[in-house]
């Protein structure tokens, strides 16, 4: 029998949705799937609502999927802390709230939940303390990854069920392009979703020169602000242009679990960041992941450790060409037009090794059911 545990988790958007993508996720998981009980602070429902519809913008406080979700504004109002406290991405508590956890007993287990990384240092970090400066607290770092010895994946149970389900499904397939007003089969369907990319224009190029058609998916956002300036013209959502052999068809932002059926129902997906770049390695289908560009080119070491794992085993012929394309792609250089060609080549085996990929990943384990393992430890065996 699970403890139900109350949970608090503080979610700050600053400018993307990738914090509110992987906290949301974590909410729901805890409470459906462990029976927890929690309250999850976001400073930005607006941002939420895109994501998910049912999130009221005007509410300072809803129930939604069982999980209470609050507005973080301020002042921050006066509550009793939960017995696990989790700060998404490092993001700072209120000063009020952290002297209230001092003051509990017993102390709440504090988490700073970490950002994704393929990078082998994360071994050795996962679950290590920090100890409060000042108050008799202590914060235990917990990274997402790769190997067991990570805090593993998020990963709702029935997620693999439901993506092979969609995609053995023709009707639902059907119904699905049907939705977003797209005509279905003939051309390579891409999804794309990135970050401003210098290398964009180049690889807009090479698609439209390809004898391959392609149909070029973007949901509302930075890719489609450039895809308009390439295109000369301003392209709305639920509107298509063609630019030779390639067909931008611009979609509204979808929320997340009909982002999901996209990457599912797709070729090639173009991610970035994080939530969406774990969501396309589970949908079993190729994908190009740009990291988030960061000072000083730490994406880049990023982008490599990731490739370095996926693209070993994806033999002499596609692999090389396909990190030669990811490389190019998050250092924006307009190689990624000389390399395209070549890339689509290795569709087949591209294709098969995503497949193989998706069904490895459970390796390193289900970042819900490891942080909540985790948590019960420290509350049973309490370090202050
Ligand atoms: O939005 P992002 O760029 O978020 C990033 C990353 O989290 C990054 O690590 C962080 O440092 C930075 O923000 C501040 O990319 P990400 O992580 O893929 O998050 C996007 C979310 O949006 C993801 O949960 C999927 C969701 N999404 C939809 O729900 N509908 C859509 O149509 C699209 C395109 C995305």
């Amino acid at each position: 029998m699970k403890a139900r545990r109350t949970w608090d988790i503080f979610c700050s958007v600053v400018d993307n949705f990738g914090d509110i993508g992987v906290c949301w996720r974590l909410a729901r998981q805890l409470t459906s799937e462990r029976g927890q009980s929690v309250r999850l602070w976001v400073n930005d429902l607006a941002s939420f609502h895109r994501l998910c519809r049912r999130v009221d913008p005007a509410r300072e406080l809803q129930i939604v999927d069982a999980v209470e979700v609050r507005h973080w504004g301020v002042p921050f109002p006066q509550v009793a802390p939960a017995d696990i406290v989790i700060e998404g991405f490092g993001v700072r508590l209120p000063d009020a709230y952290v002297e209230a956890m001092a003051a509990r007993s017993p102390h709440p287990v504090w988490i700073n939940l970490e950002y994704l990384s393929a990078e082998s240092w994360v071994d050795g970090c996962h679950g290590l303390p920090s100890p409060h400066p000042g108050l008799p607290l202590v914060k235990h770092f917990f990274f997402p990854g790769f190997t067991f010895a990570t805090g593993g994946l998020l990963r709702e149970s029935g997620l693999t069920e439901a993506r092979d389900a969609f995609q053995s499904d023709p009707a639902a397939m059907t119904a699905f392009w049907r939705s977003l007003d797209l005509p279905q089969g003939g051309a390579l369907r891409v999804s794309l979703f990135c970050y401003g990319n210098a290398a964009l224009p180049a690889l807009v190029e090479a698609w439209s020169s390809d004898r391959l058609p392609v149909v070029c998916i973007v949901p509302e956002g930075k890719a489609l602000t450039q895809l308009s300036q390439i295109a000369g013209q301003r392209i709305e959502p639920g509107s298509r242009i063609e630019l030779g052999s390639l067909s931008v068809a611009a979609i509204p932002f979808l929320d997340l679990d009909q982002y999901d059926r996209l990457l599912w129902a797709c070729d090639v997906n173009f991610v970035r960041g994080e939530d969406s770049f774990v969501r396309a390695q589970f949908a079993a289908r190729p994908l190009v992941w740009q990291a988030y560009p960061q000072d000083e080119g730490a994406h880049l070491n990023k982008s490599a450790a990731f490739l370095a794992r996926y693209a070993s085993a994806l033999g002499t012929a596609a692999g090389p060409v396909y990190c030669a394309f990811a490389e190019a792609w998050n250092r924006e250089s307009a190689d990624v037009g000389k390399y395209w060609a070549e890339l689509r080549c290795h569709r087949d085996a591209l294709a098969a090794h995503a497949r193989n990929w998706a069904g490895n990943l459970a390796a390193g384990g289900s970042l819900a059911i490891k942080l909540a393992e985790f948590c019960e430890d420290r509350l049973k065996y309490p370090v202050f």
